[in-house]
């Protein structure tokens, strides 16, 4: 591959930004919002790593009018947002809150004066805390909350809003929050952690058609997906058994209802002796199975599996993983242990787009974490920035990966960098930084890096 081609972007490519609210936008008690998962989870010793929290993360809440000049600044065209369920449903028995509303109202208000269209996810993790109590998503009521909450924001913001994206990384939700218990509600049960697939796949086909009932062909309607590419170790068919049973768990648990309609059968198979499948039933796959305008995809890394130890890896958060061995990533590593691939994701869009060959794809995630320094710099806004070649460097190849997939033939329509911010990165708390500029947290100062400035070099462009 010629480092130095240059790579061109359709016209009409949608360049964005993206963030979550539990990892943005803090202001935790006000305005009444209730708890969430995750606020419940931060103040369980020992679950977060720096024992942080979200009550104040980057105060988008207040601050979101300079977060969007700087988007306007970076020229992005569009901004990947979720709204905190909590903020809207604080309290069980449905009642809404007003006051959440109108704080979304005004973001996006702001967005479209600016030329930036909202792209806004409705489930982005924070589940309100009174469902946990009801038993969370391996209850099938969640699902039914969820569509009453999705109609409720259509109602309220479809004005305003095109693109809606049902959940971001249902895989998350359902193996971190109940198989392993790495995030909340930190439940390991994968008998619970299958019957949250199923009520996440449930919530999606309701609130796809909740949304649809509200505002028709004026909404459209995505979810985003973590899909893995798991690399074999080796040819060996011990090896590629491995990588089978991975895929089937962790993306074909999403890929076959939502778009197939359908649970492959070797995934009923592996799971015998973890649940009976009671919790699916009779009509429930043709309301999971909705059409989707848009499919999303989060990218960060790949997956290095084995199969010939005969082995499983210690709490994976798949289950029925019993004989996949998690092996060591290959090659240059991030801040999160992850490796770089960019071939991954070329490799995955062509997957997705020959299987789905009349689906748009969006990128909905992409990015990298590094150990950052400030460094006093005049030639940066503000007069200090920080350097982060390494944080460039992914960005760049991934967006080459990405315009590579486009010119071999995938509709994929747009990129949004993984993220606008550095901001609470989950269990790691704020020790991981992902954004293309700086958030000091004591000052709540934005502080630009060469990454968010390349960003808008290349999106002025359109090539990279
Ligand atoms: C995604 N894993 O999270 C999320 O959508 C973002 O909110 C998050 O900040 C970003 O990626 C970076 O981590 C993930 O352990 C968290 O496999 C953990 C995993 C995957 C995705």
């Amino acid at each position: 591959m010629v480092n130095d081609e240059r790579l061109a972007f359709p016209e009409d490519f949608t360049w964005g930004t993206a963030t979550a609210s539990f990892q943005v936008e803090g202001a935790a008690y006000e305005d009444g919002r209730g708890d969430s998962i995750w606020d419940v989870y931060c103040r369980q010793p020992g679950r977060i790593a720096d024992g942080s929290n979200g009550d104040v993360a980057c105060d988008q809440y207040h601050r979101y009018p300079e977060d969007i000049a700087l988007m306007k600044q970076m020229g992005v065209g569009a901004y990947r947002l979720s709204v905190a369920w909590p903020r809207i449903v604080p309290q069980a028995g449905g009642a809404i809150n007003q006051a959440g509303l109108d704080h979304y109202r005004r973001v996006l208000d702001m967005l479209l004066e600016n030329g930036i269209k909202p792209v806004v996810t409705l489930y982005h993790w924070d589940l309100p805390q009174y469902l946990q109590e009801a038993g969370g998503w391996a209850n099938r009521d969640t699902a039914q909350r969820y569509a009453d909450y999705a109609a409720v924001l259509a109602k309220a913001l479809g004005d305003r809003v095109q693109t809606w994206t049902t959940l971001n990384e249902p895989w998350c939700s359902a193996y971190l929050g109940y198989g392993n218990g790495g995030h909340a509600p930190g439940i390991c049960d994968y008998g619970q952690a299958l019957a949250a697939v199923h009520h996440l796949n449930l919530a999606h086909g309701l609130g796809a058609q909740a949304i649809r009932a509200e505002l028709g062909d004026r909404a459209r309607i995505s979810v985003t997906l973590n899909l893995q590419v798991n690399r074999a170790d080796s040819d060996d068919p011990a090896d590629l058994a491995a990588k089978t049973r991975a895929d089937l768990f962790a993306n074909e648990v999403w890929l076959g209802p939502m778009l197939a309609g359908t649970y492959d059968q070797r995934i009923h198979d592996a799971a015998e002796g973890l649940t009976d499948w009671s919790f699916v039933r009779d009509g429930d796959l043709e309301q999971i199975h909705q059409p989707l305008d848009v499919l999303g995809i989060n990218y960060y890394s790949t997956n290095h599996v084995g199969g010939r130890s005969g082995a499983g890896s210690e709490r994976n958060p798949m289950p029925a993983q019993d004989m996949v061995e998690t092996l060591p990533p290959q090659g240059p590593l991030t801040a999160m242990g992850w490796n770089q691939e960019p071939q991954g994701l070329t490799d995955l869009l062509m997957e997705v787009s020959g299987r789905f060959p009349k689906l748009d794809l969006m990128i909905t995630e992409n990015g990298s974490a590094w150990e950052d320094q400030v460094s006093l710099d005049s030639s940066f806004p503000g007069g200090k920035g920080v350097h982060d070649p390494q944080r460039v460097a992914y960005l760049e190849e991934h967006l080459r990966a990405v315009a590579r997939a486009i010119h071999a033939g995938a509709r994929v329509t747009g990129y949004f960098a993984w993220s606008l911010l550095d901001n609470f990165e989950w269990a790691l708390g704020y020790t991981k930084r992902f954004g293309l500029i700086r958030v000091d947290y004591d000052t709540q100062e934005r502080i630009w890096k060469d990454s968010g400035l390349r960003y808008a070099q290349i999106i002025h462009d359109r090539a990279v």
